[in-house]
């Protein structure tokens, strides 16, 4: 048995689709177990780009199967839009399968996500308005559709013509917005359908088999422990559960075949769409971090927010996922700075020092970060791949997190490339 969980561990985009690309091409399976199209994970591979939304990051390098399990929310016509974007570079698609038990996004899932979040005015949650949220929602619901109903088409049209039904009244109701054409959504769903049948298969057997046969399985989340539905700043949060508890509901793998919890953080933090952020950056210092770090959405090109790494929320997310092997990237974004600020505790609105993450998100936005200060380091370290030859100060910086978290750093990743790797011995 050899399983490997990949997560975020901060509020995304901590560069796990590198760290997953390098991971899986020892991989027979690669999974998905949570989220959809709203992710972003970007892989180089020599010069080419690839920005991996709803497909694993593995899909590059796996020479078995990628699976998108039973905890991800499916929008086929991003799956196929994606699948063709790689078929062009010349990158087969043909091992990439959708759990029987998927739900799939609706065209009222991405309007209704759209709508609510234009109303909500400067309330907004900040989603990518990919329709995840209203997905999961009818899921937990029970009124979901599913992918195995696009093989169905009698069951397929009475569920569909309830939701839409109910989806219509309520876009009129709320939103004053035009009813959505039952037969045009239908028909399109049939062709979705013919398209991905063979495609559409029963998974969690298959993985269970394969972790009892000895074969390597990487789990690989979407988004970070931080959105997670109720250990993230909810409710600024996704509506999954990006935690390597996820892996046993979004797959349909058991906790006691989940080996090695693989959590991934930036030398620093970013965040993109609204919610808390205690050591948010709103100056130079930040501008500089978003500029170095190329930090804008790679789905939706917003510019993320920035700021000092926060160990409290690191630590409370190493927590939750109990991770065995921490990874830290973009230790070459932080080449440069005579000093680097790193939050140790929280204070609270009235002057107590905290150092554990707190459930209240109204006050969390009350609280200042309290600071631990280490002198920086001025060297290019992007071609450094021992971690001896790091500048003392970046070595330091990296034992910091160590001992503040009790966790060994097992790989320090300093360029977006894939050989761009620190491996601690
Ligand atoms: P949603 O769309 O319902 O999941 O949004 C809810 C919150 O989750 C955040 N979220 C993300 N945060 C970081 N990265 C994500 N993926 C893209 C990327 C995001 C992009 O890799 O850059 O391009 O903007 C991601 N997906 C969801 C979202 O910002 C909301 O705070
Ligand atoms: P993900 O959502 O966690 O997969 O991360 P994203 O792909 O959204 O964002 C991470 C960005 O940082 C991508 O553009 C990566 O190519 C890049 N990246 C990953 N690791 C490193 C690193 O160690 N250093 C630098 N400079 N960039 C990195
Ligand atoms: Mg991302």
């Amino acid at each position: 048995m050899s399983t490997f969980v990949v997560v975020g561990l901060q509020w995304g985009d901590e560069g796990k689709g590198k760290i997953t690309d390098v991971l899986s091409a020892k991989s027979d399976y690669v999974v998905r177990f949570q989220g959809g199209n709203n992710a972003g994970h970007t892989v180089y591979v020599g010069k080419d780009k690839f920005v991996l939304h709803l497909l694993p990051s593995g899909v590059l390098q796996c020479k078995g199967k990628c699976i998108l399990g039973n905890g991800v929310v499916i929008d086929p016509k991003a799956f196929l839009e994606e699948t063709q974007a790689l078929e062009e570079k010349g990158q087969s698609t043909d091992h990439v399968f959708i759990s029987r038990r998927a739900h799939i996004i609706m065209p009222y899932h991405i309007l209704y996500d759209t709508y609510r979040e234009e109303a909500a005015g400067t309330d907004k949650i900040g989603t990518t308005k990919r329709g995840i949220g209203p997905c999961y929602e009818d899921k937990v619901a029970r009124v979901g559709i599913r992918a195995i109903d696009l093989l169905n088409p009698e069951v397929l049209k009475e569920k569909l013509k309830i939701n839409i039904e109910i989806k219509n009244a309520i876009f009129e109701k709320l939103y004053n917005k035009p009813p959505m054409d039952f037969d045009e959504i239908y028909q399109q769903c049939l062709e979705y359908g013919d398209i991905l049948k063979d495609r559409i298969i029963y998974t969690e057997r298959e993985l269970n088999d394969a972790i009892d046969e000895g074969k390597n399985v990487l789990f690989e989340g979407a988004q970070a422990l931080m959105l997670d539905i109720d250990f993230g700043t909810y409710p600024f949060v996704t509506s999954s559960s990006p935690s390597t508890g996820g892996v046993c509901i979004g797959a349909g793998v058991p906790p006691n075949k989940l080996q090695h919890l693989i959590g991934v953080a930036k030398a620093y933090c970013t965040r993109v769409g609204n919610g808390p952020f205690v050591t948010e950056l709103d100056d130079e210092v930040g501008e500089r971090i978003r500029t170095i770090g190329h930090e804008f959405g790679a789905t939706t090109g917003r510019p993320r927010r920035s700021g000092w790494l926060d160990l409290v929320a690191l630590r409370h997310a190493c927590m939750i996922n109990g991770i065995t092997h921490l990874v830290i990237t973009k230790l070459d974004v932080l080449s440069g700075f005579d000093k680097i600020k790193v939050c140790t505790a929280y204070k609270t609105e009235d002057n107590q020092e905290i150092d554990y993450f707190t459930s209240s998100t109204t006050k969390l936005d009350l609280y200042e970060p309290v600071y631990a200060e280490v002198d920086g380091w001025q060297e290019d370290i992007t071609k450094i791949n021992s971690f001896d030859e790091l500048p003392e100060n970046a070595q330091k910086y990296i034992k910091f997190i160590e001992d503040y978290l009790g966790i060994e750093v097992y790989l320090v990743s300093v360029g977006p490339d894939r050989s761009q790797n620190i491996i601690r011995k």
